[in-house]
This record gives structure tokens, sequence and C-alpha cells, in this order.
């Protein structure tokens, strides 16, 4: 018999699991936000956190609890929507699950097994922040962050973060490749295999880091090509989108999201961090890249384009909206899939035609207080000519 908390549980994630999402009123013409988000510890099945057997575990007890579900890699496959999502144990270890929706904002549910990685690299630690690309070479592709303990200096937390490579045709069985080598790079994370072969090889959009937290001299989301990707080397990285100071990328920023293609250039959803009293505040912004010429930043929109609201602000590491997912639809609409706080997953619904109208024409960044006010002045003066107040 089970224990009667178990039904206690059962229906409280029951009720969780078929809550319907609604758009939130918060507007700006982008994109929809959602009241709830898709993906919370509270989703991961019972079967993961309990020991369901009386005998073993009389007081119903959490053995393998859940901190956080946050940062993940996105797909839509056979019409279903699919989250390979970080999730991160009570022990601080994060691992992959694949949660699947009907319609994408809500409804989403985890298969019975996480997903287990093939055990290649003995020095690693953790694993987490799956990027998912389908590539035209017919294998949908997981880059993910592989970190290890550094043990080349006397530092306990000191350690080092590399990309993992894995592929799949169905998101059941996964091969995992060598990890890519970077030799200007001694660390990368946030890194994103373009979804097309570029001059005929693997392109990947990386992020050049001399330590684990500071990129140092790291300028931005870098990009490489490899001819082999089952012993991928990038021997040359150029830097696409560039850090820059007084913005919202001054401290990092890093690839989020496999570009979205669009008539007019490739769509890039990314992170941009900088520093505060409070700590690192992390935003999502977006800029466009040459169709013919990946690397080739062609529009940047000044600013931010998701930051965190309300809820969002709270969590694990808060003040952080991160993402490394999004769906691009055959009919043209487009879900981002973001984390607030390294705590929960949401959803943020749009269409290409009005990410093209966002990233094209919203203005840069002038980069001066004074240019930003003239810039805005313009902006007042002709809604005011155009409203007949001039
Ligand atoms: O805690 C915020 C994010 O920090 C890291 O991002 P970055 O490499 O740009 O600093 C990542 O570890 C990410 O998982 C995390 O959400």
């Amino acid at each position: 018999m089970l224990h009667e908390q178990y039904y206690v549980e059962l229906a409280k994630q029951k009720k969780l699991l078929e809550r319907k999402n609604v758009k939130s009123d918060a507007y700006n013409g982008i994109y929809d936000r959602y009241e709830y988000p898709v993906l919370t510890s509270g989703h991961i099945p019972l079967t993961w956190r309990y020991d369901l057997n009386p005998e073993t575990n009389p007081y119903f007890m959490e053995r393998l609890g859940i901190n956080a579900v946050m940062n993940s890699g996105a797909i839509e496959l056979n019409g279903k929507y699919y989250l390979v999502a970080r999730i991160e144990g009570n022990d601080r270890k994060s691992f992959f699950g694949v949660a699947e929706s009907d319609n994408g904002i809500d409804g989403f549910r985890f298969w019975d097994y996480p997903i287990l990685l093939d055990d290649t690299c003995p020095e690693e630690t953790n694993v987490y922040d799956m990027r998912l690309t389908k590539h035209e070479d017919g294998y949908i592709y997981g880059v993910f962050c592989s970190e290890s303990k550094d043990k080349t200096v006397n530092d306990l937390s000191a350690a080092v973060a590399a990309a993992g490579i894995v592929r799949t045709k169905d998101l059941k069985k996964w091969e995992r490749l060598e990890n890519l080598k970077t030799l200007n790079s001694p660390q990368q994370r946030n890194v994103v295999l373009h979804p097309e072969f570029v001059n005929g090889k693997y392109a990947f959009y990386t992020r050049p880091m001399d330590d684990f937290i500071d990129t140092g001299s790291g300028g931005g989301v870098g990009f490489g090509l490899c001819d082999d990707i089952t012993h991928a080397v990038i021997d040359e990285e150029i830097i696409t989108s560039k850090r820059k100071y007084h913005t919202i990328t001054e401290a990092k920023n890093g690839a989020g999201a496999v570009p979205i293609k669009t008539p007019k250039g490739w769509i890039h959803i990314a992170h941009g961090v900088r520093n505060t009293a409070a700590g690192l505040r992390y935003v999502i912004y977006a800029f466009a890249t040459d169709l013919n010429d990946p690397s080739k930043v062609i529009a940047e929109p000044s600013g931010l384009l998701i930051g965190p609201h309300g809820k969002e602000r709270v969590g694990d590491v808060s003040n952080v909206v991160f993402t490394n997912g999004a769906i691009a639809k055959d009919n043209g609409d487009v879900y981002i899939y973001y984390a607030s706080s390294d705590t929960r997953m949401h959803v943020a619904t749009t269409t290409i035609e009005r990410l093209m109208d966002y990233v094209f024409n919203t203005p840069e960044d002038p980069g001066r207080s004074v240019e930003c006010v003239a810039q805005r002045c313009e902006l007042i003066r002709k809604n005011l000519e155009f409203l007949g107040k001039s």
C-alpha cells in the first residue's frame, strides 16, 4: 500500500500540470508574456524524488529532492514541443530531462526518466544549459556546458567550463561526441551550433573566456568553424556581438537560442550581463547577422528584449533571465523559452514578422546619455507632430 501523502502530492501535481496558462496583460507589442511558468521543480515526477515503498520510506520523505528546473533547450518535433530542461538536484548537480507539451505554453510533462549521458569524461562534475540544434546534416545536436574542477590552482571552487556535444535523432538515444576544443580560449560556455553548414563546415557560436565566471579578455559572442563534428576543433574565433561599455552586455554576453532564419537575416536571442551593487543582472537581448555570413552583425536594437518582471526577479540567483531555447514554427510563430532567476522556466510568444520588425526597426544604442535623449526627443517630436500637437 502507498503512503496516504503520496495521493495528496499526486493531486497537487496533477492540478499544477493541468493548469492552463494565460497571457499576462504586460504589453510591449514585441511579444506576449504568460502568467505562469511552464516548468518548475513541482513538475518533476514524484518517482524521481520519493521512494514510494512505505517499508523503505515510512515517513514518505523526499529522498532525492529537486531544487530548480531552468535553462532549457527547445525543439519542435512532429508537431509537439519539447524542452530539454536543466534540472538541478538538491545536491547542486544538474542533469537533463525531456518535457513534452502539445501547445508549447502549458501542459509540459517530463518523460519517465531523465537523460543518462554516456560517462565519457571522468573529470566532469556538472552538466547544464543544453542548446538543441536541428542541423541540416540530419541530426539533432545538443551542446551543453561540461564543468570540471580546476585542479591546477589551489582554490576549492575553481572550475573549468567546456562545451560538451551529444547528438540524437529522437531525443531518446543520445550519442556523446568529444568535447569542443577551442585552441585560443581556455574555457567555453554558452556554445551554440549553427543549424546550417557555413563554407561547408560546422559553425559554432562560442563564448571565449579566460576564467570560469569572468570572461576576462573574451570580447563577446565568438564564432568559429570546424571540419569534423565528431572531433570538433576550432582554431580561430572571431567576435560577432561584442560586449560594450555601459550597456546590458558590459560584464559579459553569450549566445542563447539557436539563431532563427528570417528573410532579412539570422535573428539571435542572447543574454547580456552587467554588474550592479546587488550582483550580476542578466537580461535577454536580440541581434541579427547576415544570411550569407552568420558571423557578421547587421542589426542590434538598443537595450534588452526581456528583463525579469515581478516574481521572476527572485530565485536562487535573483535578477536573472536566461534563454537557451526558442521554437520558430513554419507558420511564423515563435516561442521563446527563458528561465527566471535560475529557478523556473517561462515562455514568451511572438512571430518572426514581429521579431524582424523589432530587430531591424528598433534604433541602436547611440552609446551616450545625451544622444539617447536626443533619440527619444526625436521620437516624441514625430509623435506630437502625428497627433497634431506640435
Ligand atoms: O546564473 C546565471 C547564469 O550564469 C551563467 O551564465 P554565464 O556563463 O553567461 O555567466 C550560466 O551558468 C547559466 O547557467 C546561469 O543561468
